[in-house]
């Protein structure tokens, strides 16, 4: 396959004003129509020939100004030879056919359960029609359906409907990507929301019959977003009417399609009985970051795909703002550096390691990464750190005053802020250009009344960048005296060069430094401090990150020290977190964060950056017996926490009510390793909402209890699809080390184990990754039944095959046999006849 390269970028050889597009909707020969208003593009070459991108299609006419002309067709486009070609504005028509019941793979124009519906991001229009398929090409798109379905909908306004068609006009410009069509039987929830501006928009999130009940949720968080982007940026919405529809088969979560977004039903459904608080929040947050993309993805878009970051990166860190609003920011930056460090850091430092902005891809889809999308975000925050709120305010509105209905590029993005500021970006570039997760070391020095620290960044090597540059990295630090008194606020240095000092002077004694506050870089801090240090910040840091952080290294050291040395547990650790859980002054969420313990996962990547071979088995061993422990140093107060953790009256998702349950569950799965399940089995029975029946559920079955309760929730929740994924999900994350392979391949031959729908395969073989102790299995069990499944998947469904391969990323880590183990199912995946683009890219990459 054919390697894509930034330095390669050309402008279209056209220039496209608008679109007409007729579609008769077949389940297996649908029939769509194009007309196509195209004109030399002075700004390209003279003299091309038109290339259209197309697959899977069967063309069944061309032709230009009404006359039929000659194409030719191959496995990927359309080709007009430049002979024929008019020299002024011609308008070009095509019609194709098209199966969308046999699509699979979810891109293109698919059914599922009956409706039609479309993913178009990043490459799927060319499934659809002949079309120059890249985010540069922004049209006006006008969209007839022709189906007897009752609900025609597309992007932007209605302008016509009758018995078995729609009409909709799209106004703004857009790319391909962003075209959405969606046909079916749907009931609408609506809403209404009034603009800044004046403008009354109808809203409607429209659903299969039967999930009307869970969209209130939905609702009032699109409200919620609307009102915030005006707010926050200035941004109003920019059509009459917002439509939103939940999908059951989506590769992603969900898809911001101007005026359309199309979600999966598990990131838009939501009520007390089938989602829990996570799932509330997953869904307001989505249901944002959708929105957001109005302004930071459609009006503005990316000039190629290499530039992805600069519209996911933006609305990733705008709808973390605004969640942080809504909620907490002190529990919503811990929540998002434990993701990032999971997930990108994981990312950052094996053979799938790429830059924010890569420079070259085989397949767009495998770059919808963490890195992408979180480490993107983190740029954006540390560029608003390094230049004020004030400027990345001003920054802001000048990117969208200078590129609405643009396609632009990461040097447009740090332009406008090099213009806002006066500041040379070139240095803080490298943050987009180069890939690997930075080292910070510290040292620090205490004479004549002077503190000085002294900073030095390693940038690591990556897959094909063995030499980099020094980042320019923000460290917010705050000073503590030895009683816990804050004696410098919160200041934000800036490492430019490899090793810099910094020297803090009148100070009365040597203080107890708080380093990267608010985790004010993506960087991995590198620091020898004495536990007793650790406890004392966990105790008074003024930083609530830090002071999360600062219990966080302390049960990482400990763990470690457990696992390594056969050690205990520490007194340091064990009354730092009864204090923290027992402090009624601290929000309950925070409190639930700060006792949760480090993952297993977390746990092996710690263990290999400090120079060991991570044991699986042992850090399952250890972990369990730090819980256990734990459980016995806080039992005396366990129960009274419990009680004093159940919210009274109705159900609410709010933040508050959902953090007092994460802290009540907390307390629940201690006392379970003390009282056998009694409690947790009595929390199931009387729970009224899914965050305490799902929660006590799952701590039943990771004492090994529960068989009754798992098979009363499978009783209670037949039929659903979303929370029976649970009950599946929750099966395999909870199973023994030894057991796993077992419970996943009994799951799998389940009738209703329907693996080609990606949320269920996801809450079973996703779910399998997940367990690190099983998935790791000394026998390599579980790496084969994974690539047996991701060999079947990819057959259907490469987008979803690919994105889970990622669970062999961290081969490196382990010892050899594990290594040759994983390797070896890779290998078997490599040599697999006819594999997708996609997974090989992939594993290619993770073989080399
Ligand atoms: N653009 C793909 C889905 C999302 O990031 O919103
Ligand atoms: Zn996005």
């Amino acid at each position: 396959p054919r390697t894509v390269r930034l330095a390669d970028y050309q402008p279209y050889s056209h220039l496209l004003d608008r679109v007409e597009l007729t579609f008769h909707l077949h389940p297996t020969a649908t029939r769509v129509q194009a007309r196509l208003h195209l004109a030399p593009n002075p700004a390209a070459r003279a003299g091309q020939d038109l290339r259209l991108d197309g697959e899977d299609l069967r063309l069944i006419s061309c032709a230009i100004d009404g006359q039929a002309v000659a194409a030719a067709v191959d496995a990927t486009g359309l080709t007009l030879a430049a002979a024929h070609l008019p020299q002024a504005a011609f308008v070009l028509e095509t019609e194709v056919e098209i199966a969308p019941e046999g699509n699979f793979a979810l891109e293109g124009l698919y059914m599922s359960n009956g409706m039609y519906c479309t993913q178009c991001e990043a490459q799927g229009f060319r499934k659809i029609t002949y079309y120059p398929d890249r985010p540069d090409v922004m049209a006006r798109f006008r969209v007839r359906i022709e189906s007897d379905l009752p609900v025609l909908l597309s992007n932007g306004n209605p302008v016509g409907q009758g018995a078995g068609w729609a009409e909709w006009d799209d106004p703004w410009p857009k790319p391909s990507y962003l075209f959405a069509l969606v046909a079916g039987d749907l009931r609408a929830h609506p809403g209404q929301f009034t603009t800044m501006e004046g403008r009354d928009v109808g809203l409607n999130i429209w659903v299969r019959p039967g999930d009307e009940g869970r969209c209130a949720w939905g609702m009032t968080a699109l409200k919620a977003s609307m009102a915030w982007d005006e707010r926050v940026y200035g941004r109003a919405y920019d059509l009459d009417i917002f439509n939103i529809v939940a999908v059951d088969d989506f590769n992603m979560g969900a898809m911001e399609n101007k005026g359309l977004n199309i979600f999966n039903s598990k990131a838009v459904l939501a009520s007390s009985d089938t989602a829990t608080d996570d799932d509330f929040a997953r869904v307001e947050a989505i249901i944002a970051h959708e929105y957001f993309h109005n302004w930071t993805g459609n009006r503005i878009t990316c000039r190629d795909w290499f530039q992805l970051c600069l519209k996911e990166g933006l609305t990733v860190f705008r709808d973390q703002q605004f969640s942080g609003d809504l909620r907490s920011h002190a529990v919503k930056r811990i929540e998002d550096v434990l993701m990032l460090r999971a997930r990108q850091f994981r990312e950052d430092g094996g053979p799938l390691a790429h830059a924010v902005r890569p420079d070259s891809f085989v397949e767009i889809n495998n770059f919808y990464t963490a890195t992408v999308y979180e480490k993107g975000a983190e740029v954006i925050g540390m560029l608003k750190r390094l230049v004020g709120d004030a400027d990345y305010a001003r920054a802001l509105d000048l990117y969208f005053d200078r590129h609405d209905g643009q396609a632009a590029t990461i040097e447009d993005w740090l332009r406008v802020f090099e213009d806002t500021t006066g500041r040379d970006l070139s240095q803080f570039k490298r943050w987009y250009t180069e890939a690997g997760t930075p080292v910070v070391s510290v040292t620090e020095d205490w004479a004549d009344g002077v503190y000085t620290l002294t900073l030095a960044q390693t940038n690591p090597a990556t897959p094909g960048q063995a030499v980099k540059g020094a980042k320019v990295i923000p460290v917010a630090v705050g000073l503590l005296n030895p009683n816990g008194d804050e004696v410098v606020p919160t200041t934000v240095l800036e490492l430019t060069e490899a090793k810099q000092s910094f020297e803090f002077k009148g100070l009365a004694s040597r203080p107890v430094a708080s380093i990267l506050r608010g985790f004010s870089a993506p960087v991995i801090l590198e620091r020898t401090v004495p536990a007793s240090e650790r406890a004392f910040l966990l105790a008074h840091d003024t930083d609530s990150f830090n002071r999360w952080e600062a219990g966080r290294a302390l049960a990482k050291d400990v763990l470690a020290r457990m696992i390594v040395d056969g050690a205990a547990p520490s007194a340091d650790l064990l009354d730092g977190l009864a204090r923290v859980a027992f402090d009624d002054a601290l929000e309950p969420a925070f409190r639930a964060l700060a006792l949760r313990l480090p993952g297993e996962d977390d746990m092996a990547a710690t263990l290999y950056a400090a120079g060991h071979v991570p044991d699986p088995a042992a850090i399952y061993r250890a972990r369990r017996a730090l819980h256990l422990a734990l459980a016995h140093h806080l039992a005396a107060g366990l129960p009274g926490l419990e009680l004093a953790c159940r919210v009274p009256g109705s159900f609410s998702p709010d933040a508050k009510a959902a953090g007092l349950r994460a802290l009540r569950l907390v307390a629940l799965g201690f006392l379970a390793r003390l009282d056998g399940g009694a409690q947790a089995r009595a929390a199931y029975r009387a729970a009224d909402n899914m965050t305490e029946s799902f929660g006590s559920l799952a701590i039943l079955l990771d004492i090994g209890e529960g068989r009754a309760e798992l098979a009363d929730f499978a009783a209670k929740w037949q039929g659903d699809r979303l929370v029976l994924d649970k009950w599946f999900a929750v099966q395999v994350g909870t199973a023994t080390p030894e057991r796993v392979a077992d419970v996943v391949r009994d799951l799998t031959q389940r009738a209703d184990f329907d693996w080609k729908n990606p949320n269920r395969f996801r809450a079973v073989i996703g779910a399998l990754s997940g367990n690190h102790a099983g998935f790791h299995h000394a026998s390599g069990e579980s790496y084969a039944l994974l690539a047996d499944w991701l060999i079947k998947l990819d057959a259907k469904n490469p987008q979803t095959a690919s994105r889970m391969s990622t669970a062999f990323e961290s081969w490196p880590r382990y010892d050899v046999d594990r290594q040759a183990m994983m390797r070896g199912a890779l290998q078997r995946i490599m040599a697999t006849p006819g594999l997708s683009r996609d997974l090989s890219e992939m594993v290619g990459r993770m073989l080399a």
